[in-house]
């Protein structure tokens, strides 16, 4: 029932809602916002990606609903652009059945022309197991996303498997550390250690990095202590529906 209830939808664009999460950096100004896609069920209410993104892997419905997502993503991009608000980026997630659908170079394509969304102003997130499952096909996946311009972060950094691998042979823009290391940051000395050696890293090799799941104030001033650019989490804001991120795109927060 519940996959037939996702099936429409999926195609007839009734319930699922995008809502968007801030990117903020050091100097209090956003430079990105998250989307996060959420569907306000008939009955069930309004259901979290956990509940039905699994589903919509195992049926593939997730690749329409990915395409739904990156077109209207781009499209309130394009809208708040359009508004005169700074330009932002918008950044999407992935999951590993549409990176593997041969036509999301092609898709992500058309929808940067019908939005007309220069892009640089789309990121795609991956995580490493999306880029651990095909190697091969990863890279040249990845190069041509890149070569059309659009930016590209690797999500949840740290939690996986020989993760600085990835930097070496990846064409990777951001790294947006895992919540797991900012939970921990006031807490013990090696999760600081870590975030220190990520953040060093990553200013050798040029990536752009954005702090996860930043909660309290105190974890703003250790970020802020050893100079980490973007920060994200519901200090600033929890994701929210578009009408309510006029504030943030206004930097007036
Ligand atoms: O707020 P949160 O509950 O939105 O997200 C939970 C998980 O769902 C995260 O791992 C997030 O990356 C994932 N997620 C959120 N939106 C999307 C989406 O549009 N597509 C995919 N594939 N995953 C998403
Ligand atoms: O896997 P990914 O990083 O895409 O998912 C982001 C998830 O983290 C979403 O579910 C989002 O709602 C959640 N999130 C965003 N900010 C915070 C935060 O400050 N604390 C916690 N615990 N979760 C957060
Ligand atoms: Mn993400
Ligand atoms: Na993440």
């Amino acid at each position: 029932q519940l996959e037939m209830d996702l099936h429409q939808a999926i195609y007839e664009h009734s319930g699922l809602v995008l809502h968007y999460q801030p990117q903020i950096s050091y100097d209090g100004t956003i430079i990105g916002v998250e989307a996060l896609v959420r569907w306000n069920h008939p009955t069930k209410g309004l259901l979290f990606p956990d509940a039905f993104i699994p589903l919509a892997e195992e049926t593939g419905l997730i690749i329409p609903l990915g395409d739904w997502v990156i077109l209207t993503a781009c499209r309130q991009n394009m809208q708040w652009q359009k508004s005169g608000y700074p330009p932002v980026r918008i950044s999407v997630n992935l999951s590993v059945k549409q990176f593997q659908n041969p036509h999301l170079l092609q898709n992500i394509q058309s929808i940067l022309q019908k939005t007309d969304l220069p892009p640089h102003l789309l990121e795609l997130e991956i995580t490493e197991t999306v880029a651990i499952r095909n190697a091969e096909l990863t890279l040249s996946l990845l190069n041509s996303l890149r070569s059309i311009g659009v930016r590209l972060a690797l999500d949840d950094f740290g939690v996986g498997y020989s993760s600085f691998m990835y930097l070496k042979s990846f064409p990777i823009d951001i790294l947006k550390i895992d919540k797991s290391f900012i939970r921990d940051i006031t807490l013990n000395q090696e999760s600081q250690a870590i975030i220190q050696a990520i953040l060093q890293v990553a200013k050798s090799l040029r990536f752009k990095v954005v702090a996860e799941g930043v909660e309290t104030s105190e974890q703003l001033a250790s970020l802020k202590k050893l100079d980490c650019p973007i920060m994200q989490g519901y200090l600033f804001s929890r994701p929210i529906p578009a009408d309510k991120m006029d504030t943030f795109l206004k930097n007036e927060n």
